[in-house]
């Protein structure tokens, strides 16, 4: 397999201006037919046209109207080469055949639950006709699908319909016409039964915009919510950027075999069926919360993606960093702003930090790539948001938005790169960003050491940093990053103290605003090794650090226990209150695992226990906040801070201390739970969302006990919930302990909903997650399900991705979870390599752990690298994997 470089990027020697679509949609083969005008980018030239191709059966080309012979192209696997085209602007119609029905991919055009759909992003396009297959090729399109009209029905694709009407034979067409440039990973079509929940959405300077959302007709009164995000969102992008919708027409449409979770195809997004549909009865709260987010996101591209889209797939994280930046804005507007912040570092801290220090690490814009898919990552998204988070942190809310404002001026219709992004920020507000630029191109989380020191007869306060990057892959040596870190100091009765001066590099400088002190400021941390003193401190302060994570990196401070325990108890930034009960429950979890390695009785601090209890029963906080204070750092965040990671003592640890805390806390946590019981009707909002995050995690805590009053408690929340969330919460209680009951109620719940595949997914992924000793055997008999299918993404991910997030079985000694997974990515590659390759995953970081495990896990990888006709997309991981 070939790998491609961001440095050999070059500007294609072709345009395309125009492109007219046919497709002529069959059960046994469909045709797609396509007219493009091209024309040379540089006047005069005729080198060879290379257009890309894969899996089309050529029917004809033709130039100027006139059909090419063999000899004037050539064909194979991959490209369909003109060789000498004309030198002046040309017509160029390619005729294909294709089988969408066959494609089990789900790249291209392809068939979900009888309707035709397509996916293009990132190199889809090139499964449905020969072109230029690359985002700095904008067109125009129209696009005219002809079918069956009693199997299908409705027939959508990008823009207006400009055109519909009858055909002989039972069929019927429509046509499109998409005024917007764009590209190809873009173009969408959908055609089949299906039924919309249509709504109108009035913007800011009056224009009507029609908003359809599809599914089949059976689901239409689950995609309320649905509707209800996707009007919060353009209201949101006016309110906040000042965006406003460009086209009449919106349409969103469900399917439920998807790779991803949604795709922003220009007014007519596609989405993942688990993104789309809820109902209080079938969807929990943190499946409201995932729709609300990701419509948000996929609307929010219009702009940051469609509008002003990326040069090329290195610039990835222009689009995705920058728009899921702002569907976590959108998400804090919606909610609490600290209850999303938490959750956003926490998926960081899980997914992010490890991939930055495993084989898989890159930089937020690759360097290179073998297959594009590979690298739709959390560095690419989560971290790539971090970074545009950072320039909101150093330019202020109102210069983050000049930044954005000028960024649309320069660049809207264009194909652009993060450099021009970086201008934008910095030239709106003339802003020296120094380095920022490094975020970009370094992989790896910075480590930065801070100490502290008061000078009681000076009056200062001096924080001194050290930045360190670590090496990653193709990068062993990195420069110091520019770094953000939000601070401010809480003086001995919790308040913040007033700031306002400071030295840094020999002068004073002052940190005030309006010559007003503040209580927080932002230190601009650029040098390997860095301190600021600041003056007028008159009582030796407690360090508040990296206030709402201003950073994408891990800080290491000496503030001790008690510090934090303080800091837990009094910081005014929420998010820091929460860092600091983690910061002490990750302490906490690393001696007690190297007291279990050594067979030493484990023992919990009574102040830990007590600083729960303080967080549970404060009234003035807000339960979200609570529930996630309550919560302990995952098993795979100790398992990354360990030199070895040890499955079996990390879990042995954290199941030690939730049993713990729910036999010290027990009254706490059954008051909990009966306070927090509702009787009224479903409503997503957040106070209603508090509350029964609250009730579930005390009852998660409760069941870890052997008590068969609690398990009767937890039966009764199951069998009197009225809603999804609390109903899976009981269930996922009960089901912490095997015995009678757990398999009683998983029977229970199946019969229940096996008629709804999204909640019977989340009975797949329960059963897969578990603990249990031995749960591979299980999940192996889960395979045969009738419920289950290899081909559907999201079933997959429930079953085979539940399973790897288990440490204990996925990581069993015996590596029969080891070996189960080898035997899987296998079978899958052949229906789905983009799938394939995201289970794969699972194995890159096997050199984390003792001899023997890394013995199992390389014996699989070098099982699967050694199978025949592996995919690129799986290759990489593997290759990169055993590298
Ligand atoms: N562009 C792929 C799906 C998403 O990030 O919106
Ligand atoms: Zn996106």
């Amino acid at each position: 397999p070939k790998e491609i470089f961001l440095k050999d990027y070059k500007s294609p020697d072709y345009c395309f201006d125009t492109v007219d679509l046919k497709f002529s949609l069959g059960e046994e083969k469909t045709i797609v037919a396509s007219k493009i005008t091209v024309f040379p980018r540089v006047e005069g030239s005729s080198s060879p046209l290379v257009l890309d191709g894969v899996d089309l059966k050529l029917i004809s080309i033709k130039i100027n109207g006139k059909e090419l012979k063999e000899g004037d192209y050539c064909l194979d696997s991959r490209h369909l080469t003109l060789l000498s085209p004309p030198s002046g602007k040309f017509s160029l119609e390619i005729d294909t055949e294709i089988q969408p029905q066959k494609n089990t991919s789900l790249e291209g055009l392809y068939k979900s639950s009888g309707n035709f759909c397509t996916q293009c992003e990132a190199e889809g396009f090139r499964k449905i006709t020969f072109y230029q297959d690359r985002p700095d090729i904008m067109a125009k399109y129209t696009c005219r699908i002809e079918a069956d009209k009693s199997l299908y029905p409705v027939l959508l694709s990008n823009g207006n319909l400009i055109e519909q009407g009858i055909l002989e034979g039972g069929k019927h067409y429509a046509v499109w016409d998409d005024p917007f440039k764009k590209p190809c990973y873009l173009f969408a079509l959908v055609a089949g039964q299906l039924e919309s929940r249509d709504d109108i959405f009035v913007t800011r300077t009056g224009r009507q915009v029609a908003l359809r959302i599809w599914t089949p007709a059976q689901d239409v009164p689950k995609t309320a919510h649905a509707m209800y995000s996707l009007k919060a969102a353009m209201k949101w992008d006016e309110d906040v950027f000042g965006l406003e919708y460009d086209l009449d027409l919106f349409n969103i449409v469900a399917v439920p075999d998807f790779n991803m979770g949604a795709m922003e195809n220009k007014s007519l997004n596609i989405f993942n069926s688990k993104l789309v549909l809820a109902s209080p009865e079938t969807a929990s709260d943190a499946d409201y919360a995932a729709i609300l987010g990701v419509i948000g996101h996929e609307y929010f591209h219009n702009w940051t993606g469609n509008r002003v889209t990326c040069r090329d797939w290195f610039q990835l994280s222009l689009k995705e960093g920058l728009t899921v930046f702002r569907d976590q804005e959108f998400s804090s507007d919606m909610g609490s702003r600290t209850v999303k912040r938490i959750a956003d570092v926490s998926k960081l801290r899980t997914y992010q930090f490890p991939q930055d220090a495993g084989p898989m690490a890159h930089p937020v814009r690759p360097h290179s790539y073998i297959k594009m898919d590979n690298f739709y990552t959390v560095t690419v998204y989560e971290k790539g948001a971090e970074v545009v988070r950072m320039y909101k942190t150093l330019l202020g809310t109102q210069g983050f938005r000049k930044g954005m404002d000028l960024y649309f001026k320069r660049h809207d219709g264009q194909a652009v790169t993060c450099e021009n992004f970086f201008a934008a920020m910095r030239d709106a507000n003339d802003a020296d960003l120094a380095n920022f630029l490094l975020w970009y191109s370094q992989a790896g989380t910075p480590v930065v050491k801070v100490t502290s020191s008061y000078k009681a007869d000076a009056h200062t306060f001096s924080l001194k940093f050290s930045q360190e990057a670590p090496p990653t892959p193709g990068q062993p040596v990195k420069e110091p990053m520019y770094i953000p870190v939000a601070v401010g100091l809480l003086d001995s009765s919790g308040k913040d103290m007033p700031l306002s001066s400071l030295y840094h590099d020999g002068t004073l400088q002052s940190v005030a605003s309006n010559n007003q002190p503040v209580f927080s400021t932002v230190l601009r941390v650029t040098k390997k090794e860095e301190e600021f003193v600041f003056s007028d401190i008159f009582e030796r302060p407690i360090p508040s650090l990296l206030r709402g994570y201003s950073a994408p990196i891990r800080l290491e401070s000496d503030l001790s226990d008690s510090d934090l325990f303080f800091l837990l108890a009094h910081d005014s930034d929420e998010f820091n209150r929460w860092e600091a009960g983690q910061l002490l429950a990750r302490k906490l979890m690393l001696s007690l695992v190297t007291d279990f390695q050594q067979n030493k009785p484990l023992a919990l601090n009574p102040k830990f226990v007590q600083g729960l209890r303080s967080i549970l029963s404060d009234t003035s906080l807000d339960k979200e906040f609570i529930a996630k204070a309550i919560t302990l750092p995952g098993e795979g965040e100790i398992m990354d801070m360990m030199e070895v990671a040890d499955p079996d003592a990390v879990h042995a640890v954290r199941t030690f201390i939730r049993k713990e805390l729910a036999l010290q806390l027990k009254s706490e946590f059954l008051s909990t739970v009966q306070n927090n019981r509702s009787s009224e009707e479903y409503v997503f909002n957040h106070p209603n969302m508090g509350r029964r995050a609250l009730k579930n995690i005390a009852l998660a805590y409760l069941a870890s006990l052997e008590d068969p009053e609690i398990m009767e408690l937890a039966l009764h929340e199951y069998n009197t919930a009225t809603n999804m969330t609390e109903q899976f919460a009981a269930l996922a209680a009960i089901a912490q302990k095997p015995g009678k009951t757990r398999d009683d109620v998983l029977v229970d719940f199946y019969s229940k909903w096996q008629h709804d595949f999204l909640v019977v997914n989340k009975w797949f992924a329960l059963q897969a997650m578990s603990d249990i000793p031995g749960n591979v055997a299980n999940v192996r008999n889960l395979l045969n399900h009738p419920a289950f299918d290899l081909r559907n993404p999201n079933k997959v991910y429930s079953l085979i991705g539940g399973f790897c997030g288990s440490p204990v079985n996925f990581h069993a000694k015996d590596g029969s979870g080891y070996k189960f997974l080898g035997e899987i990515v296998l079978q899958l590659d052949k229906l789905n390599p983009q799938v394939a390759s995201r289970m794969v995953s699972a194995f890159s970081r096997w050199r984390r752990f003792d001899e023997s495990r890394q013995k199992l896990a390389k014996a699989q990888l070098e099982m699967i690298m050694s199978a025949n006709g592996l995919s690129e997309n799986v290759f990489e991981i593997a290759s990169k994997s055993l590298a």
